[in-house]
Order: C-alpha cells, then sequence, then structure tokens
C-alpha cells in the first residue's frame, strides 16, 4: 500500500482506495471495482459520507431479517472482498450462515482467490468456486450459484449488487438486503432492504446490531420488519442528499 499520511483530512477515504488498488493488485478485485467505487465515493460526499438515519433503519431490519432467516447467505464480491473481508466473515460466523463467492465479472481464478481469502480468514461454508446450479433468467456466468448456499437460501445479504441479478433473486422468492450507496438504482429499489450506506460502515454496524438484537424475541423482531417500508427508507435517503447538499450549497455563502 502507499504511505497515506494519517493526518490527511481525507484519510479513511484514502485508506478505502489503497484497498481496493490492492485488491486489484492481489487478483481479488476486478477493474471495474475500482470505477464502482469511484461512483460510491461520489454519492457517499452527498450524504455526508456518515451512516444516515434511514441507512440505521435500514441496517436495523437488516439484522432482524438475517437473524429471523432459516438460511440465510453472504454474498461477497471483488470489491466486499477488498474493503470488509473480516468483517462478511464474522457476520457469517456470527448468525452461522455460509458465504458465497458470486462476482458480476466472472473468472474462476478470482472466485478461488476470494474463497482462498475468506477460508484463510476464517469462515466455515464457502460456496462459489464449485457452482451446480444457475439462478433463472440471467446469462450463463452470472447466473452460476451454489446448492446449500445461494441458489438455496432465503435471505441473501449481498453488498454492490447488479440490477439484473438482484431483480432474478427476488424472481425466485428470496428476501434480498443490499447495501449500494445509489438510492435510485435498479438494486436499491428492487432489493427488499436496502442500505445507502458505505459498505466500510454498514458492515462494522450490522455485526454490532445482530450482536444487540439477538436477545430479543422473534416477535419483536417480526414486528420491527412488519413497520419497515424499504421505498420510505429510498426517499429519506434521496432527501438526506438533498439536505445535505443544500447545507453545502448555503455555506458557500458564509
Ligand atoms: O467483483 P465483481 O466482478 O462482482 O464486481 C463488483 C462490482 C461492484 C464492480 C460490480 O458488481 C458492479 O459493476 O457494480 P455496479 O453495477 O457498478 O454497482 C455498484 C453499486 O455499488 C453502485 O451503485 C455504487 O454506487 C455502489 N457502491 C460503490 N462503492 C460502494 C457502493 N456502495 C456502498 N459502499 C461502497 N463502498
Amino acid at each position: 500500500m502507499s504511505e497515506v499520511p494519517r493526518t490527511h483530512p481525507r484519510y479513511a477515504s484514502l485508506m478505502t482506495r489503497e484497498k481496493l488498488v490492492e485488491g486489484v493488485g492481489r487478483g481479488i478485485t476486478g477493474l471495474n471495482g475500482l470505477i464502482a467505487q469511484g461512483r460510491g465515493e461520489a454519492l457517499d460526499y452527498l450524504i455526508g459520507e456518515v451512516t444516515t438515519a434511514p441507512a440505521m433503519e435500514a441496517e436495523r431490519a437488516a439484522a432482524a431479517m438475517l437473524l429471523l432467516a432459516e438460511g440465510p447467505v453472504l454474498s461477497v464480491n471483488g470489491n466486499a472482498a477488498a474493503l470488509v473481508p473480516k468483517e462478511m466473515v464474522a457476520l457469517a460466523n456470527k448468525i452461522g450462515a455460509p458465504l458465497e463467492v458470486n462476482i458480476f465479472y466472472r473468472t474462476e481464478e478470482r472466485v478461488k482467490k476470494i474463497a482462498d481469502l475468506l477460508r484463510g480468514l476464517g469462515a466455515g461454508t464457502v460456496y462459489g468456486d464449485e457452482p451446480d446450479a444457475q439462478i433463472p433468467g440471467l446469462d450463463h456466468a452470472r447466473a452460476k450459484a451454489a446448492r446449500g448456499g445461494i441458489y438455496d437460501a432465503d435471505v441473501v445479504f449481498v453488498p454492490l449488487e447488479d440490477g439484473d441479478r438482484c431483480e432474478a433473486l427476488v424472481k425466485m422468492g428470496k428476501r434480498v438486503i443490499t447495501v449500494d450507496l445509489n438510492p435510485l438504482s435498479r438494486t436499491a429499489r428492487t432489493s427488499t432492504v436496502t442500505i445507502v450506506d458505505n459498505v466500510v460502515r454498514a458492515l462494522p454496524n450490522l455485526i454490532s446490531l445482530v450482536d444487540e438484537m439477538a436477545g430479543q424475541d422473534e416477535a419483536e423482531l417480526r414486528r420491527l420488519l412488519e413497520g419497515y417500508d424499504n421505498r420510505a427508507v429510498l426517499r429519506r435517503s434521496v432527501e438526506e442528499m438533498i439536505s445535505h447538499l443544500t447545507h453545502q450549497f448555503s455555506a458557500l455563502d458564509g
């Protein structure tokens, strides 16, 4: 990694970039992952680079959904593998869920590297390198999935997912939780729970929430989910962006 001085005002953001560049160097992250991160950074700037109230509400709903799920699976792509590999493994282990490497720009070599990385970090079951099923409605490479993993899951946690695949998973009857800084993307609008937050903040938040909520009874978790409205949360996320921009805009006069 290149030297980033800790005193730099954008230290956290620069370190995130470094992790992705390193991910590309290690053959874990695709080159397109850098472009996706750039788009993410711009959108993160619009929400003030903080977890907003609607994002926190979505994270709470996601934690409840994961705790109530019968067969949850956590999907890992090249960006998640570079930015939050330990957190993905920790969350999977906490809820007793398998992980599945599920990448958009698929090469078998990259799938294997990500699976090995997760196993090396203490993951239990990792699917993805020996797919034996197809998600209906997608072309061959993008349809690959594993029985026992995403193919059979009732709840799939899939940060930074592509819109087509998200739709295909929902069509299979799965509940989909995603993390996407774009509240207007097709993935954001299609998912059951959309967390409009940076994945580097969302994962630690989810781990704390799962710890905190694991003691709650099922009826309480179900009530929380019944009261959750993803469309309303997306609208509030857009409002957060407008309000932050308006505030920044007024500051130009000061
Ligand atoms: O490793 P692969 O081959 O599976 O590829 C992964 C990427 C992310 C490159 C691939 O899935 C892709 O192209 O994704 P998209 O369609 O660009 O969508 C990524 C979405 O995630 C966009 O809406 C971005 O704004 C958002 N995003 C990018 N970085 C972050 C993010 N959301 C949360 N946290 C981020 N750090």
